[in-house]
């Protein structure tokens, strides 16, 4: 079931060649375990769309909801363990030169064991203060599955006592400059990337995978179904990343 043996033993084959890898990863990478696409039928809360949470205005005009919304992710993510994907690329880190790179909020790779993924769009367990530069670490909640009342007090500043906000680049918003110019780097010097789990929908991320591939890096796609990046990629597995990713990688 699933890839022919002959493809995953070039795609192994490629890993073992490469000088540079990217592994690139979006909501899918997280699907099996259980967490829900953006896109996917499990892409709602309370009738609202990520697109119309996730804004510096739905956050200015109700910082309740939103931070309802988070709280509430925050929340199911603490029943959710990383799956046998983000394991895989943890892993794989040991032995060859991975660059991680992914679109998610959700801490998954680290709770993996990868230990310098770059996060695009941040970090749901990650917080900052809307006035000040104080910062502030939540991740311990999940491994001491801390859970937070939708209705808390809205969380303050411990610095200047200025609402605080999670730490992810909502839609409008710029990424964080130092981040998203390692990505390009990285895409510009990798001979080999993986695009995992990803619709290419948002920008600039989805850009990362067409400068790998002008750049000269063979390209791999893996996902249930076609995306606006398939036509980009060299090549397409259309099966769960947690099944295939431990086949391609396992060294
Ligand atoms: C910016 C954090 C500029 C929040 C997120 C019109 C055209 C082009 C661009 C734009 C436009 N209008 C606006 C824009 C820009 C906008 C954008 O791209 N909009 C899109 C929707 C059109 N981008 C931005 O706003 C970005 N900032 O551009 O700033 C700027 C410039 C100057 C000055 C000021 C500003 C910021 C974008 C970041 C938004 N934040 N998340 C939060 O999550 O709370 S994005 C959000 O979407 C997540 O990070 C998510 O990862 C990301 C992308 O989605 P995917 O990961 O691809 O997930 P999706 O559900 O779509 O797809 C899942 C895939 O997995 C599917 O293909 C499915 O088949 C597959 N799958 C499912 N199961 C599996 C699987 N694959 C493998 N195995 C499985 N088991």
């Amino acid at each position: 079931m699933g890839a022919p043996e002959a493809v995953i033993t070039d795609l192994t084959r490629r890993v073992a060649d490469a000088q540079s890898i990217v592994v690139f990863t979006g909501a899918g990478m997280s699907a099996e375990s259980g967490v829900p696409t953006y896109r996917g039928q499990g892409g709602l809360w309370k009738n609202f769309r990520a697109q119309d949470l996730a804004t510096l205005e739905a956050f200015d005009r109700d910082p309740a909801l939103v931070w309802g919304w988070y709280r509430d992710r925050r929340n199911k993510l603490l029943e959710v363990e990383p799956n046998d994907g983000h394991r895989a690329i943890a892993e794989a880190a040991a032995r060859i030169p991975v660059t991680l790179v992914t679109q998610n909020v959700d801490g998954l790779h680290t709770f993996a064991g990868s230990t310098d993924p770059l996060e695009l769009h941040g970090n749901i367990w990650r917080e900052h203060c809307t006035s000040c530069p104080a910062t502030s670490d939540k991740s311990h909640h999940w491994a001491e599955k801390i859970v937070e009342a939708e209705n808390d007090p809205l969380p303050e500043c411990p610095d200047c006592e200025a609402l605080m906000r999670p730490s992810v680049v909502w839609f409008g918003e710029q990424l964080d400059a130092r981040v998203i110019e390692a990505a390009f780097k990285a895409a510009e010097g990798c001979d080999l990337m993986f695009v995992i789990g990803t619709s290419g929908e948002v920008q600039p991320a989805a850009s990362l995978p067409l400068v790998a591939r002008r750049a000269g890096a063979f390209v791999v796609e893996i996902n249930l179904e076609p995306t606006l990046l398939t036509d980009r990629c060299n090549t397409s597995l259309f099966e769960p990343a947690a099944r295939v990713l431990p086949r391609i990688l396992a060294g």
